[in-house]
């Protein structure tokens, strides 16, 4: 039956005044006169959400009432960002509450700045998650993000005297006006204890049977979240686990009168969700971090079956409803646990319930680095989840039959593709499980998907040739360009209208007008503005003052040896080098402001020590007399979402320079490609897809291809050879070597100058010379004022295809087999 939905508020200035008053006076408690900046900002951000509330109802009830087959997108991370301009935009309401504000003397870009924003992720993966979901709403598809709700987000990132201190982030201190918490459809997670053998049934009938006893739980409450579609009437939901002690548990302490170790129970089970792990690439096999993944992984595939499945639903056919997306190996355990559940719980005989789950589940890899590859001890996952590890182990039983079956009794191949590592201990390798339970594999960039077929998932790829696919990421045009960028959405719209800002390629459009100059001049008037805001934004947030009118030559991402920022910070010194030493003359040089922004690892040595050099090398270029006449180096600490939705429009040139092989994909590059930046990258992710698109003569390529560095890899790398024949670089690395950065103290880098003369797995030093030679092709490019504008225009007009809509339809063709519900 039909519950009649309250109605929206009047989309007019007066009707957003009404409901903005009634939050401050009903919620908040307070008067406009009294109140304080976030009474006001949570005022705003209540009433916005009142606009968005009966489609979310709607689609809601329509998902429900319809079952078509939806998607669950299962993700450790979803890296957000602000909510509140996002849900304006979706909601058309960015005038009316400018109007609205501004009627009762107040600042939407004020009230704007006071929303903190949610960073429930590390980078590239929970970022894209953000974007997927986004784009799944616009495009109208049933679709639901499922994750955990960390209590401390990603760390926020200080210098001190250069080098990094992290500090909790505490983004729930305010209040979080956009999330509804469930308390009432609360899940039970059980861990621990034991598993028992028991036979079911007499006689011939009779079946061996496990079951698990566990030895605690906790429970985990639901927090939903809007997910807006961009003006089409859907709103769809992000469900975030929040843990919490069993009420059971605590009142039998209580009733023992162990006050204090009942107040305990609750701290262990609330530690569960209460930190992001800061890692991004070097899995470390904390047991947290696995009760973390089993934690919001059980509560979603739970909440799925119970509450959006109808009741009675057969479960024989629920790869018919939902397929499970398994962002990376961190919710892989999904794959035991939905074992799990048809087998223990729904009496499912295995055969029937390994048909089922292996069609409910995709797996999307964001690595080439074996390193980054997941793995868990056998010893804490059977300590932690002791059946899951029972039926890993028969999973792996038969797919090693099958892998014997076909190949015969080649041993070295089957403990190569075993589940079960043996070496150095025995382990779980969640790819491999991933991989084997998976109806589909996918990589994120064409080059990586290939990659993966052709080395890390060879043998896989040679048995299941038909499970491998790529889908190049995507990200969503309406955070990174049309609320980032609001002077270029403009400019685009008035020439092709705005129907780019969903159909991405439509950009295809602006072509013909790279070739007008007085389109150019305003892209240029477009591109000053933003340096302007960018300007305005480092001095408020940051005290850090640059110039307005340099090449703005950006490098922003994790921090990481493979990404290579010392290979940019190479490029600063030896610049600075060549202008001390009068070997190049000011006027001779295009005068540039290098942006960094870089969060390392708290336990990334090297990552920390590459971030004071970057912060020393500033302080001593920025005070020369004579060098920071023409260079300039920014590094603003914890850059964040909202920080690059400001720099990114801004920039004139996106560092996209990893050693060839080791970026999956990136997404930062896309973005930079759509916001008119042209790229200076090696031919590795997504640059290869970018440099195709936009065409070489508007995409800065260098270095070594990744067969070349896969080739010197595999001879031997020897870096002092370039060391040796190349003065240029002699001379910079030994600037570092003497201490110029560091007083006189010669100690301080000599890590960083030992790694990259020595190991360096990331061949900085072989890749040093072409990329100098690229920076001199970008120099006497932006010379030209007219040609780099066209290159500009060019790189926006034809980065269509990065569109995170497109990546979806890419996956729901592919892999997922669903489509947009229609009206
Ligand atoms: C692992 C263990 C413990 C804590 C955290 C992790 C972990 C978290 C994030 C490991 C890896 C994580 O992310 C990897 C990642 O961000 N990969 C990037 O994915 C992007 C989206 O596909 C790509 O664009 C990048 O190239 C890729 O590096």
């Amino acid at each position: 039956t039909d519950t009649p939905l309250i109605t929206s508020p009047e989309h007019s200035v007066e009707g957003f005044v009404r409901e903005f008053l009634r939050e401050l006076n009903f919620t908040q408690g307070t008067v406009l006169e009294r109140a304080s900046t976030n009474d006001t900002y949570l005022a705003l951000a209540r009433t916005v959400r009142h606009y968005l509330m009966a489609r979310w109802m709607e689609t809601t009830t329509a998902h429900y009432r319809r079952q078509p087959k939806a998607v669950a997108y299962l993700s450790a991370e979803f890296l957000l960002g602000r909510q509140l301009d996002n849900a304006l935009l979706a909601a058309d309401l960015e005038e009316i509450a400018a109007e609205a504000m501004a009627s009762l003397g107040l600042d939407l870009d004020e009230l704007r700045q006071a929303e903190v924003e949610p960073g429930l992720g590390n980078g590239g993966l929970g970022r894209l998650a953000a974007c997927f979901i986004d784009s799944l709403a616009t495009m109208s598809v049933p679709a639901i993000g499922y994750g955990i709700r960390y209590e401390y987000g990603i760390f926020r990132q200080t210098f001190v005297d250069g080098r990094q201190v992290e500090e909790p982030d505490h983004w729930l201190d305010n209040g979080s006006p956009w999330e509804f918490a469930h308390p009432e459809h609360e899940v039970t997670v059980s861990f621990g204890g034991h598993t028992e053998k028991y036979t079911e049934g007499e006689g011939d009938d009779a079946v061996e049977r496990s079951r698990w006893v566990p030895g605690w739980q906790v429970l985990g409450v639901p927090y939903n979240y809007m997910v807006p579609g961009y003006r089409n009437g859907r709103v769809n939901t992000l469900r975030l686990w929040s843990a919490r002690a069993t009420h059971a548990f605590d009142l039998k302490i209580f009733n023992y009168g162990d006050y204090a170790e009942a107040v305990r129970a609750q701290t262990f089970a609330e530690n569960i969700s209460k930190v992001l792990y800061p890692e991004d690439s070097t899995p470390q096999g904390k047991e947290l971090r696995l009760q973390q993944q089993y934690f919001f992984v059980a509560c979603s595939l739970r909440d799925f079956i119970d509450q959006l499945l109808p009741e009675g639903f057969d479960l024989h056919r629920l790869h018919e409803r939902i397929c499970f997306q398994l962002n990376d190996t961190h919710p892989v355990i999904a794959v035991p646990e939905l074992m799990r559940i048809l087998v223990d719980e729904q009496g499912f005989a295995w055969e029937e319930a390994w048909e089922v789950t292996r069609r409910c589940f995709a797996y999307t890899c964001h690595t080439l680095l074996p390193e980054a590859l997941e793995v868990w001890p056998v010893e804490l996952l059977g300590r932690l989840l002791p059946r899951h590890l029972e039926i890993i182990y028969r999973i792996n039983d038969e797919f090693l039959d099958e892998v014997r079956a076909t190949y015969g009794d080649d041993e070295l191949l089957v403990r190569r593709m075993s589940i079960i590592a043996e070496h150095p201990f025995r382990a779980v390798r969640m790819a491999h499980l991933a991989t084997v339970a998976g109806t589909r594999v996918n990589g994120v960039a064409e080059l990586h998907s290939q990659l993966l077929r052709d080395k890390v998932l060879a043998d896989f790829a040679r048995l299941w040739p038909e499970k491998f696919t790529n889908v190049t990421n995507g990200v969503t045009p309406r955070r990174f360009v049309r609320l980032a960028n609001p002077g270029l959405s403009a400019l685009v719209t008035e020439a092709i209208g705005d129907g780019w800002v969903t159909d991405l390629d439509r950009l295809r459009e602006l072509e013909p007008f790279a070739d007008d100059p007085e389109f150019r001049r305003r892209f240029r008037d477009v591109k000053a503005a933003n340096k302007q805001r960018l300007v305005e934004l480092l001095e408020r947030r940051d005290g850090i003052e640059i110039p307005t009118d340099t090449m703005l030559d950006v490098m922003v991402k994790r921090l990481h040896e493979y990404k290579r920022q010392t290979l940019k910070i190479l490029h600063v010194i030896s610049l600075y080098d060549r202008i001390v030493s009068g070997e190049l003359d000011v006027a001779e040089v295009v005068p540039r402001t290098v942006v960094f922004g870089a969060k390392a690892a708290p336990g990334y040595v090297m990552a920390k020590e590459i971030i004071a050099l970057i912060n020393h090398v500033g302080a001593v270029v920025n005070s020369h007399p004579v060098a920071s006449q023409v260079l300039r180096v920014a590094f603003p600490a914890n850059y964040d979402v909202t920080v690059a939705e400001t720099l990114i429009p801004a920039a004139d040139l996106s560092e996209q320079i990893s050693l060839a092989g080791k970026e999956a994909s990136g997404t930062g590059n896309m973005k930079f490609a759509l916001n008119g930046a042209l790229t200076i990258g090696t031919d590795d992710g997504a640059n290869v897809e970018i440099r195709q698109l936009v065409g070489d003569d508007n995409f800065f390529l260098f270095g070594l291809t990744e067969p070349e560095a896969a080739a010197i890899a595999e001879t031997g790398y020897r870096p002092s050879a370039y060391y040796e024949e190349n003065p240029v670089l002699r001379r910079a690395l030994d600037l570092v070597a003497r201490g110029e950065f560091s007083g006189g103290d010669r100690s301080v880098f000599e890590p960083v100058v030992s790694n990259l003369l020595g190991e360096d797995r990331f061949m900085v030093l072989a890749d040093f010379q072409a990329y100098l030679d690229a920076q001199d092709r970008v120099e006497a490019a932006y010379r030209d004022p007219e040609a780099w504008s066209r290159s500009a225009v060019l790189n926006v007009a034809r980065s269509g295809f990065f569109s995170s809509d497109r990546s979806m339809r890419d996956y729901l063709d592919r892999i997922w087999h669903a489509e947009p519900l229609a009206d």
